[in-house]
């Protein structure tokens, strides 16, 4: 299996966030898609390919202009405005306030019009390392276009919780939906997304909800007591048009193989009765036990078992690199499930 791979994910490194109050060095740091990156190599995967620069316009088909411009060009306004360090959001619209229909003007006001959070900031290079990323999942989804039965798009910054024009939860643009869009673009008429990472996979879900030409099947720890929270409910099927083609299924904290297994066949087989001509895969790894922040107990062995059943749906399939913050397993957890896909 090829893999796609940029060293300018180095670009992006937000270096700190608030963790239960206190401040600690950011989870999503550059070490982790090295230590993928590395576990290809060593188990010798296939060829590790230095993805292209694509066109902006292969991302506007996810992502609104507004929100790119905003992207790129937000760390010189902060800059233009005498302030040093990097560009973090730092309130959002409650409940109580009015929902704005085009971006405020003032600077901290557009900032936290197109965020949601504040788990990793904007530094001067994140627009540049997040375009990389993108570029990543596109090359690895021109591969799967050309005949390839499978790729590996390790991006960083991961992607599934930026919407059309949000970031949030890391992720700035959302590379597993920019792949999607662009199967597509190129001759498929239904594509599948199954998102295993931790979190539900907000980003995506937005960009998708109205719509029956993507499927959505995303298994994460239940909103209740999760981030990103008030979105991943199993009562959110879609809308419109896209109504039934989003499935959620929220699993409570310490949720095990057994548990994550039931729930990832009941998915597995709604995939295949959905009959997509390509499938992307979200891949987190942040499932297992001794993550260090989420709760669930996937072992390293079911992250094998995962990539066979997933080989069995038959799809030309691309794997998009999104969580898994255990350092010391995360290469041979993401690494496991395309060995099993390859060997399967
Ligand atoms: C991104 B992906 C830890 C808070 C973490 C952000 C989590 C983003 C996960 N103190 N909040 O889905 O793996
Ligand atoms: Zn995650």
């Amino acid at each position: 299996m090829k893999t796609f791979y940029t060293a300018d994910h180095h670009l992006h490194h937000s270096g700190m966030e608030l963790s239960f109050g206190r401040i600690v060095e950011t989870f999503e740091k550059p070490e982790r898609a090295e230590i993928v990156l590395r576990r290809v190599k060593e188990v010798g995967l296939g060829p590790v390919i230095e993805p292209a620069a694509y066109d902006r316009a292969a991302i506007e088909r996810v992502h609104t202009p507004d929100y790119l411009d905003f992207l790129q060009n937000v760390f010189a306004e902060w800059r233009a405005a005498g302030r040093d360090g990097e560009v973090w959001p730092y309130s959002w619209r409650h409940r109580s306030m009015p929902m704005l229909d085009a971006p405020p003007s003032g600077l901290d006001a557009r900032l936290s019009y197109y965020s949601f959070d504040m788990a990793g900031s904007i530094t001067g290079t994140t627009w540049q390392a997040a375009r990389r990323a993108a570029d990543t999942a596109l090359a690895g989804a021109d591969a799967v276009l050309s005949g390839e039965r499978a790729a590996f798009a390790l991006c960083r910054p991961p992607g599934h919780h930026a919407g059309r024009d949000f970031f949030g939860g890391y992720c700035y643009l959302n590379n597993a939906a920019i792949a999607a869009q662009r199967f597509l673009d190129n001759g498929h008429a239904r594509v599948a997304i199954f998102d295993i990472d931790y979190h539900h996979g907000n980003g995506t879900q937005e960009i998708f909800y109205d719509r029956d030409d993507v499927l959505l099947a995303s298994l994460h720890g239940d909103p209740d007591f999760e981030f990103p929270f008030h979105l991943g409910y199993a009562r959110e099927r879609g809308t419109g048009r896209g109504e039934g083609f989003n499935l959620n299924y929220p699993l409570p904290a310490g949720t095990g193989w057994l548990e994550w297994q039931a729930a990832f066949e009941d998915a597995h087989a709604r995939i295949g009765a959905y009959a997509p001509t390509a499938l992307v895969i979200s891949l987190g790894v942040d499932t297992f036990k001794e993550d260090p922040i989420s709760q669930f107990k996937l072992e390293s062995e079911h992250f094998l078992a995962i990539g066979r059943r997933i080989a069995d749906l038959a799809l030309p399939t691309l794997f998009v690199m999104e969580g898994g913050y255990a350092v010391d397993a995360l290469g041979v957890n993401a690494v496991n499930v395309l060995q099993g896909f390859a060997g399967a």
